[in-house]
Order: C-alpha cells, then structure tokens, then sequence
C-alpha cells in the first residue's frame, strides 16, 4: 500500500527538527547564505512575507501572557504543521498562499439555544481582540513562544448559549481538497476534526484565534479562524475552522482515528507520559529567526501542562493522566 500510516510519517520523517535541518537547510547554510544575512536572505525563501496578514486594528495586551522570548515571525510562519497543505514542515507555507479566507462563515451548532453562522468579518468583532503571547508545544518535540490574536472562545460559547446536553465542542476545519492539496491523500480522516471537553472550551486561556504578530493570521497558521490551547499539544489547536459543535458524546478526533494509542483525546502537554514511541520530557524552543539556528541550542525540560499548571491542572483533578492521555 502506498497509504502510510500518519503516525509513521510523524516519527520516522518529521519529528525532528533536525531531519528538517538536513534535509533542505543545511544545503543553503553550506552556500554561505546564512552569515549573508540569514536564510531569507538573497531574495530565496520568504516564507509567510507573501501572505502576510493585514494589521488587526485595538489588539489589547493580555494578563494571560507569557514572558519570554518570542520566536521570530519568519520561524512562526515557515515551521508549520498544516497536513492539508502538505507534511512536511515547509510545506504550507509553500502551498498555502492561495488559499481563499473570503468569504467564509463559521457555523456554530448543536446542543445549543442560539445557533448561528457567522461571517468571518463579523467574528472578528465579536470581542475585544486581546494579545495572547503563548507556549505552544507540538508532540513532536518542539515549542514556539507565540504572539496571538483573538478572544477567548468562551465569549462565543457563552452567546451560543449551550443545553445541559453539551459536554464537549468540536472543531471542523474547512473540507476543500481543490484547495487543500493533501486533502487528497488519506494521512488523515478529513476533514480535520479536533475537540475539547465543555470546561476546556470555557477556560480563559482558550482562544479563538484571528491573527498573530498583530496582523490577521498568515493561511499557513490557519486562517482565517482557529483555536489555540496552549496546554495541550499542538495538534489539538485546529486550524481554518468553518464549524463548532456542541455534542454530548465526545468527538471523534482526527488524530485519535489515524493513532488512538499514540494520541488520545485530552493530550495535555505532560513530560512524564511519553509518545508510545519518543520521550516527552524535553522539547526544543525555536527562537532563532530561522529554525536552523535554534538547532544548536541545550533542549529545554517540558512543564507540565507546557507551564500552566498553576491555571489548569484543577480541571484534570482526580483523572489518571496516564490513561487519559
Ligand atoms: N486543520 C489542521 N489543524 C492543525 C494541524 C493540521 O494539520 N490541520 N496541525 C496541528 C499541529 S500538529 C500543530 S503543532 C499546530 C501547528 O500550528 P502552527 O503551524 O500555527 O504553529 O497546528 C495544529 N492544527
Ligand atoms: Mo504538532
């Protein structure tokens, strides 16, 4: 069979970094481009900078913020995981510049009083938009310190007014393979389905997602619209979303479909249950303008729940994290 299984795809091609260095980089790093002024240099790879975003106007800063380095816009935009623009890390940003973000419309529904869809225009103004500089931690082993855009998805769901029948709410990313070229290769159940129990929903840090580094966000990172939780891995935090839904049964993830040993349902960042195949203890910050120079940086220890244990772990009180993963 020429269908891999996503999950090999993961371990044996792009879980780590360095796979990415060699393969493409370090090929450019030998022609001297870096010390000329870095990778983006010579006019050869401007990742992110043909899509950039346009300025989100009265972006607040946030309280929930984080106080670290910032990994660099050109790293955030070009080092990304987007399986419907391709696998590799470079991928969506290669092949998502025309990716059409209008119009779109979000449709919100299920076990809720107010259902509704929203245009995309109207979303932004739902709430104030509020700067989010979060850890985010992908269960390949690298981390981001990352500057977003949006509001907390709870001012959404507190609008749909949810029955006591929602548990939890699922995400849908847009399902268009003549736009997605990897929609047509079945790495995955598309289209991409994630979700969160109901009181993950509504916690504050939960945010929905329009724009990063100020700016509306970049197709590659998921535009026009996604989530972003920063305690769990990466692959939780859907991306170009068109529907939420509010479920009593918890969602079948497409993820957990593809690896149901390998990635559960919760998947909270947590350094002492490792991948069935790769330790988690240890995660590599990329917070060099090209990914290639954070290579050689001392991996750093994983928190718990990527650091926000002191405003998360009441959520998990009492569940085995072993089991649910
Ligand atoms: N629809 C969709 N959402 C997705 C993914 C994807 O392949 N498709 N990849 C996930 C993974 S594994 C990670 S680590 C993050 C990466 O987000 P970033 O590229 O903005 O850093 O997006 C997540 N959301
Ligand atoms: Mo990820």
């Amino acid at each position: 069979m020429l269908i891999r299984r996503s999950s090999d795809i993961k371990s044996s091609e792009i879980t780590d970094p360095d796979l990415f260095l060699k393969r493409r980089e370090f090929m450019r790093a030998a022609t001297g481009l870096v010390a000329a002024g870095g990778l983006y240099g010579a006019g050869m790879f401007m990742p992110g900078k043909a899509h950039a975003g346009t300025r989100l106007p009265g972006v607040k800063k946030s309280a929930y913020s984080v106080n670290e380095t910032l990994t660099p816009r050109e790293a955030v935009t070009s080092y990304n995981n987007f399986y419907e623009f391709g696998t590799d890390k470079d991928d969506p940003a290669a092949n998502a510049g025309k990716f059409k973000t209008r119009p779109w419309q979000v449709k919100v529904e299920g076990e809720i009083r107010k259902p509704k869809t929203y245009d995309i225009d109207e979303l932004l103004k739902l709430a104030p938009l509020e700067e989010r500089v979060y850890r985010m931690r992908c269960v390949e082993g690298w981390s981001m310190v990352i500057p977003w855009a949006g509001f907390p998805l709870a001012e959404l769901i507190k609008r749909a007014e949810p029955t006591g029948n929602a548990k939890f709410v699922e995400f849908v990313t847009l399902l268009d393979p003549a736009q997605m070229p990897g929609q047509n290769v079945r790495v995955l159940q598309w289209p991409y389905v994630e979700g969160l129990r109901m009181d993950e929903a509504m916690h504050p840090l939960t945010l929905l997602a329009l724009g990063l580094y100020g700016e509306a966000l970049p197709n590659q990172n998921g535009a026009p619209v996604r989530v972003v939780v920063p305690w769990k891995y990466g692959f939780k935090s859907a991306k170009s979303i068109v529907r939420i839904r509010f479920t009593e049964q918890q969602p079948k993830t497409s993820w957990e479909l593809a690896g149901p040993n390998e990635y559960g349902f919760y998947s909270n960042v947590n350094p002492t249950v490792d991948h069935p195949r790769w330790s988690q203890a240890k995660e590599r910050r990329i917070e060099k303008l090209s990914v290639v120079d954070s290579l050689f940086d001392k991996k750093r220890e994983t928190l718990m729940f990527n650091g926000y244990a002191d405003q998360v772990a009441q959520l998990y009180a009492g569940m085995d994290l072993k089991k649910y993963f």
